[in-house]
């Protein structure tokens, strides 16, 4: 019988997610058209290196999903379920940390880790979990009865999760366990019209919305699915023409003078869904909730630890400067851009030889073959190795998460503040603890980027008969 390789698990699992998501959220469909037109007018821009970060038929198939679990069981499971389609869990973000008025989750990205199995198909779930334990957020009673709550739900059935180890096991499953393997794992993401308990939701919304998103209901749902364009800025432009509402800014890199690095992301509030609620004396009544929304991400080259420093270091400085100008008179999303791009172009270099020679951004290397024929033997150092032209970068490009970014978007989309107790200490949750959640390694992105960057070295340094920079 022919079997379904786990990456046709993963790319037809993202299609469906996609299909069911449209239906769920229009939205959501009006952004897929919106993306497809900037990306068509990307490509037929003359001299335009489109493609520089991935095929046009890989950007046009990209998403990230986002969802949310409870408890350590639920993460544990989920991770079945991915693995079955390649996707491995790589980074950790706190995002209790990441911003002023936090959010009590801790979250991973599963994703496929090999270069061609990113290139077959990318598709990328940043799953957050809920971390009941953190006295920041809960108190001791709440904490009790919001593990009991999560205790007794069921998000992924036996049978799912059987047919997630086979294939994990045999790298794959014949067509009929692939057709019911896909059917249970996209419908354990789709919207439950089962009634939400009010006071329950309540009362975990005021804690936080996104933890009454995750521990008020008895299942999970997608929180969004993101496509890729190849120009956020028109993307920004052309939706809000159209009426939609975006948050005020794009998060991430601003628009520069070099090429695109890390990830950009922008987002909308999706309208209010209809939603049945469990009244106090019983009876239901129709209500709605407004949780969900429309996000939308360019993709750039991954940076190094030291590239990633710079980063950091320039977002402090523009929310800096951004404050500063912001006491005189408000500061638009085209001037905070404008702030922003003076300071990377004036501190990071704006190509991409420059962003390699200083170890800023990572890229693949090929040997010039034009230098061979006559040149003289290559120094060993890769900074000349580039410098002198005998090699050629190839941008690898950024497969993960910002956690300053996804706070962001966590927060710009929340319905309520929420409240946070900032004198009570938590418990260390850290990327060890996730990693023993997951029971199994959690991936270090910058540790599978300077993979990808090292096999090409070594290639090179066969070529050239040297011992290798
Ligand atoms: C996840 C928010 C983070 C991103 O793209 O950074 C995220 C969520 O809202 O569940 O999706
Ligand atoms: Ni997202």
């Amino acid at each position: 019988m022919p079997i379904t390789q786990q990456w046709e698990l993963r790319a037809e699992f993202a299609r469906r997610l996609s299909h069911m998501y449209g239906k769920e959220v229009p939205a959501y469909t009006t952004l897929l058209e919106v993306s497809q037109a900037v990306n068509d007018a990307v490509l037929s821009r003359p001299g335009a290196d489109a493609e520089r970060l991935g095929s046009i038929a890989r950007v046009t198939a990209e998403r990230h999903g986002a969802i949310r679990v409870g408890t350590p069981q639920e993460m544990a499971q989920v991770a079945r379920v991915f693995a079955a389609m390649g996707m491995y869990p790589v980074g950790f973000y706190d995002l209790r940390e990441a911003a002023a008025s936090s959010v009590p989750v801790v979250s991973t990205a599963f994703r496929p880790t090999d270069p061609d199995e990113l290139a077959r198909n990318p598709f990328r779930v940043f799953t957050s979990m809920l971390v009941p334990s953190d006295r920041r957020f809960f108190s001791a009673d709440l904490q009790r009865r919001l593990e009991s709550f999560l205790a007794r739900r069921t998000l992924f059935t036996t049978e799912l999760l059987v047919l997630a180890d086979r294939a994990s096991e045999y790298r794959g499953l014949n067509s009929g366990d692939a057709e019911m393997f896909l059917t249970l794992a996209t419908a354990a993401f789709k919207l439950s019209t089962e009634a939400v308990d009010r006071a329950w939701y309540r009362e975990l919304e005021q804690v936080s919305s996104v933890a009454a998103d995750i521990g008020g209901v008895t299942s999970t749902h997608v929180n969004h699915l993101t496509p890729r364009v190849l120009d956020i800025d028109d993307l920004y432009a052309r939706m809000e023409r159209r009426g939609i509402d975006m948050i005020d800014t794009i998060q991430g890199p601003p628009r520069w003078a070099g090429p695109d690095l890390l990830l950009r992301q922008t987002s909308f509030r999706a309208l209010a869904e209809p939603r049945m609620f469990r009244e106090a004396d019983g009876s239901v009544e129709a209500g709605s909730l407004r949780v969900r929304f429309g996000e939308v991400e360019a993709r750039g080259i991954a940076a190094t630890v030291r590239g990633r420093e710079v980063y950091d270091r320039l977002t402090v400085e523009t929310e800096q400067a951004v404050r500063e100008a912001a006491a005189t008179a408000p500061v638009s999303a085209e001037a905070r851009n404008a702030i922003a791009a003076e300071q990377w172009n004036q501190r990071m270099p704006a190509t991409e030889q420059g962003l390699a020679l200083h170890d800023l951004a990572y890229f693949t290397y090929t040997v010039n073959t034009d230098k061979l024929p006559n040149g003289h033997a290559p120094s060993r150092s890769l900074p000349d190795l580039i410098d002198e032209g005998w090699v050629r970068p190839e941008p690898i490009v950024y497969e993960d998460f910002l956690p300053k970014s996804a706070a962001g978007i966590f927060l710009s989309n929340l319905t309520s503040d929420g409240r946070k107790d900032d004198t009570q200490s938590t418990a260390a949750v850290d990327a060890d603890w996730m990693e023993g959640v997951l029971g199994r390694p959690l991936h270090d992105p910058y540790a599978l980027y300077d993979g990808v960057r090292r096999a090409s070295l070594a290639r090179v340094a066969t070529e050239l008969h040297i011992r290798g920079p």
